[in-house]
């Protein structure tokens, strides 16, 4: 039986621990707590004694459209609150350096199941997985739209996107605020299988991905996996937990500047939209 915490449910089957966003109505937007929740069920999941991968899968149309902004936490405090140094340096450096490690540091192979378009700290969250399955490219997009929410980059995606997309891509994804199509992130190597034409429901996705996991992982030897894991995060470690550590202090002054919450309350007010 999965166990469901604010939108957020987790279960484990055979080989494999499953964490879902339940939240279709807001396109799966995640606020801090559930982001909160998020990371404590993935530390979860690294403790399991009987599993060999995580999948992250969601429900509805989309993976997750990022940051909630409508969390009263970013847009309807206290002014005194909104800018100052504690709310900031304990809503957003602290979880977001964690978070950020949590998923990096995940032991076991981390798998994204891609129903829909992935937004924001969860495309960041996306990208430090090691697989990543897409239901149908066409309805599928990356967007980091950092640069449109007076923001800078989160999650290690100074680095990840550049290492995962290339260079260019990742100039548009991040300097420009430009999405990135399903198309373009298979042609890139991102994505490891899609169903394409197959035109597979959600739930018919999460369990096509969750067999493929546990047939992958059948008869292979453990502890294989998670040494090899572990050597291969040799190479980009350095690079992801520098960026995290710059990332939050430079994101840090920003929220202290004010301009991510004037642009968040625009978003939810339907005054600004992303580029596509
Ligand atoms: N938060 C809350 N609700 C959302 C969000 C969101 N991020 N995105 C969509 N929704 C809701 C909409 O309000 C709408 O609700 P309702 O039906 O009640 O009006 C419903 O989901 C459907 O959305 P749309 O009608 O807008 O659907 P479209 O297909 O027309 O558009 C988009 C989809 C393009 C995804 C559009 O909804 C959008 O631009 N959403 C905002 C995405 C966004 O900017 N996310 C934040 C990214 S930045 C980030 O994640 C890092 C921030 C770090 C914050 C850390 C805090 C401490």
């Amino acid at each position: 039986m999965a166990e469901e915490i604010d939108g957020v449910s987790y279960e484990v089957k055979g080989k494999v621990a499953i964490i879902t966003f339940n939240i279709p109505d807001k396109l799966n937007a995640l606020g801090r707590e559930q982001y909160l929740q998020l990371g404590k069920f993935v530390e979860r999941a690294d403790k399991e004694e009987e599993t060999v991968a995580t999948i992250i899968q969601s429900t509805g149309r989309f993976f997750s459209a990022g940051a909630d902004f409508s969390d009263k936490k970013t847009i309807q405090q206290d002014p005194a609150v909104l800018f100052s140094h504690e709310h900031w340096l304990a809503s957003f450096v602290a979880r977001n350096t964690w978070l950020t490690n949590v998923f990096n540091d995940h032991s076991k192979i981390l798998v994204a199941a891609a129903n829909g378009p992935v937004i924001g700290l969860s495309a960041a969250l996306l990208l430090l997985c090691d697989l990543i399955y897409v239901n149908d490219l066409k309805k599928f997009y990356i967007l980091t739209p950092f640069a449109n929410l007076g923001l800078v980059t989160e999650g290690a995606t100074a680095i990840t996107v550049a290492r995962r997309l290339g260079w260019s891509k990742a100039s548009e994804a991040l300097l420009l605020a430009k999405k990135i199509s399903g198309e373009d992130c298979n042609q890139n190597g991102l994505v490891n299988k899609h169903f394409t034409g197959e035109n597979k429901s959600t739930e018919d996705f999460n369990k096509t991905v969750e067999q493929l996991i546990q047939d992958s992982v059948e008869s292979l030897h453990e502890d294989s996996i998670f040494g090899i894991k572990k050597l291969m995060k040799i190479g980009r470690d350095p690079e992801i937990n520098y960026a995290n550590s710059q990332e939050v202090v430079a994101g840090f002054n920003k929220w202290i500047e004010g301009v991510p919450q004037m642009r968040f309350a625009q978003l939810a007010n339907k005054e600004r939209k992303h580029k596509m």
